[in-house]
């Protein structure tokens, strides 16, 4: 017989029993015997506290990247929860498994419009379709393992996904003598046979295959196994839109990211492409470059799709085979196709595909600020395991371009980015990462746009001694006075006409990082970024770098002067 505690420890007890020992989230008074569980299980199981929901739902989700299982956000009822939203949808978008957790007003006040009352699964249901997989709240303080087990197998099985608890308040509070159940353990999608066979004779067709790869799920092994099968078949292999760490960026048979800022080598392969395998990865908007690199609904490339989730399959596109496989295990039903003997057909063909990725690491010289050289002695220095992450904005072309991640067998995720674009990611991901693998270093770069919309986390870092250990904590914001990416369209939909994309005044960011307890330093010419970075590599605590960027400077491959001239002539 469970010894009898309040709901709230309960659930504190369950979070454990499914192997978590980190929470983000901010406090509310509609959770109080869940803290109080927190109070009570204190040094196995960490409540941080962050400064924005935001803040705390992305942090979660860049726990629930780096673990392939749920990471977990705790907020109070309406507000909370409204704030939370923007990582919901996140990890929604991006098939991050996550727990959020929300706390209600009491059972005997709901419907009344009580204070900060929202009905959540009207407002994040599946009748919203985007932003969770499930909603359900807990009425019965004895069904609360019963309702966590179910919430952390939704989140990782299939297509992985953020799942929302709504805990009433008087619930948490009444005791329960459930015992919580033990650490679920997910099913994991298998091809059929014959399925595989199948695929096996579309390759041996195949004059000009492309794998794309990608998608969340993945483990060491079976990314290994990925690799020695895209090696027995000498296949290309692409990443997808910020899933660029899913293939080894070293490998020779590595052909570059499809996504935004495309290679337009790759762009071009893809569409002349005669059979693509998509592995693990949705064929959403970023990675079939707006559905134009394979048009919808019929591709002219012959398309082979396996995914865990059989809602995403052939859910846009009309495929030649689709395959429902969990990527825990893809890459091993892959490995058991047997290549062909003797030289496979599209050896120059994949070749020349890591060719054109090389050719696309040389970038223009820019003075007098140079981002390319920037990300490319960022690279230099750090550590090979760095975890990388970034928001939303034009300056993450430059990290997307010029860095190489290491495959998910080496080091697991090295790249936390939001597939969804959500801008203000990157801070609060770093410093999630930093907490979590203290011994790993970690470099945030942020739009000085982006950065804004987080960077009140810089405190939760300090806070929680975040980059104090082996590992380095850096964030290096990219201040164009503007943002950045909205300009750009605007000069080429509207030149000239600049309306709202200006940020007109900025803070000092190294004094408002200085503010915060990190170290600081302001970079405006090319020479000045390595000191700079070797500093912060050396430092005992978390560093902002600092730099001043021409806003003139769009992209990698262009200026606003010559977008806006492009735009007026084509008039
Ligand atoms: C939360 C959120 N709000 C708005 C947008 C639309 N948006 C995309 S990029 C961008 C500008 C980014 O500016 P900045 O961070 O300064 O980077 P830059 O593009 O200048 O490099 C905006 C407003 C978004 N993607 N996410």
């Amino acid at each position: 017989m469970t010894r009898s505690r309040l709901a709230g420890h309960a659930l504190v007890e369950a979070l454990m029993a499914q192997g978590i020992d980190t929470v983000f989230g901010v406090p509310g008074e509609s959770y109080l015997a869940a803290l109080d569980g927190f109070h009570e299980h204190a040094g196995r199981i960490r409540f941080i506290a962050c400064r924005h929901e935001g803040g705390a739902s992305f942090m979660a989700d860049a726990q629930g990247k780096l673990s392939a299982w749920p990471g977990v956000c705790f907020v109070t009822r309406g507000p909370g929860a409204s704030n939370a939203a923007i990582g919901l949808h996140t990890a929604f978008q991006d098939s991050t498994p996550m727990l959020l957790l929300v706390g209600q007003v009491a059972g005997e006040q709901r419907d009344r419009e009580a204070f900060q009352e929202l009905d959540y699964r009207q407002v994040f249901g599946p009748g919203t379709l985007g932003m969770a997989k499930w909603v359900a709240e807990v009425q019965h303080p004895d069904r609360l393992p019963e309702y966590v087990a179910r919430a952390f197998h939704t989140a990782v099985q299939g297509r992985p996904g953020p799942v929302v608890l709504v805990l009433p308040e008087d619930m948490l509070a009444t005791p329960t003598t459930a015992p919580v159940l033990p650490r679920v353990v997910p099913a994991q999608a298998w091809p059929a046979p014959g399925a595989l066979r199948e695929l096996r004779s579309m390759l041996l067709q195949a004059e000009r295959p492309l794998a794309i790869v990608g998608g969340s799920g993945w483990t060491a092994e079976s990314a290994r196994a990925l690799q020695r099968f895209a090696e027995a078949w000498q296949l290309p292999v692409g990443c997808g839109f910020r899933f660029q760490d899913t293939f080894d960026n070293h490998h020779p048979l590595y052909a570059g990211d499809v996504g935004i800022g495309i290679n337009p080598k790759l762009a071009a392969r893809v569409r002349e492409a005669d059979l693509i395998l998509a592995i693990g990865v949705r064929l959403g908007e970023m990675t079939t470059g707006g559905y134009r690199h394979l048009t919808v609904p019929r591709p002219t490339q012959r398309l082979a799709h396996l995914h865990a989730g059989a809602e995403e399959l052939g859910r846009v596109y009309a495929a030649d085979i689709l395959l429902q496989c969990a990527p825990a295990v893809a890459g091993q039903a892959l490995a058991t196709l047997e290549p062909p003997a003797g030289a496979l057909p599209w050896a120059a063909w994949a070749a020349s595909a890591h060719a054109d990725y090389e050719a696309n690491h040389e970038a223009m010289a820019v003075a007098p600020l140079d981002m390319a050289q920037v990300i490319k002695t960022v690279q230099r220095l750090a550590p090979p395991d760095t975890i990388y992450t970034n928001g939303a904005g034009n300056f993450s072309a430059w990290l997307h371009r010029y860095t190489r991640y290491a495959g998910l067998q080496h080091h697991g995720r090295t790249q936390l980015a939001p597939t969804s674009g959500a801008m203000g990611y990157g801070v609060p991901a770093a410093v999630a990462a930093s907490l979590l693998c203290p011994d790993r270093s970690v470099v945030n770069v942020a739009g000085d746009g982006d950065f804004l919309m987080t960077g009140q986390e810089l405190a939760t870092a300090r806070a929680h001694g975040a980059g104090t250990g082996t590992g380095k904590l850096i964030s290096i914001v990219v201040d164009n006075g503007t943002w950045g990416t909205i300009r750009m369209h605007q000069e080429r939909e509207y030149p000239g006409r600049v309306s709202g994309s200006d940020l007109l005044a900025n803070p000092d960011f190294a004094a408002l990082a200085r503010a915060y307890g990190w170290q600081a330093a302001c970079v405006t010419a090319s020479a000045e970024f390595e000191p700079a970075f070797a500093t912060a590599l050396a430092a005992s605590g978390p560093t902002l770098i600092h730099l001043r960027l021409d806003s003139d400077v769009s992209t990698p491959r262009t200026t606003l002067t010559a977008l806006r001239a492009a735009a007026l002539k084509g008039r």
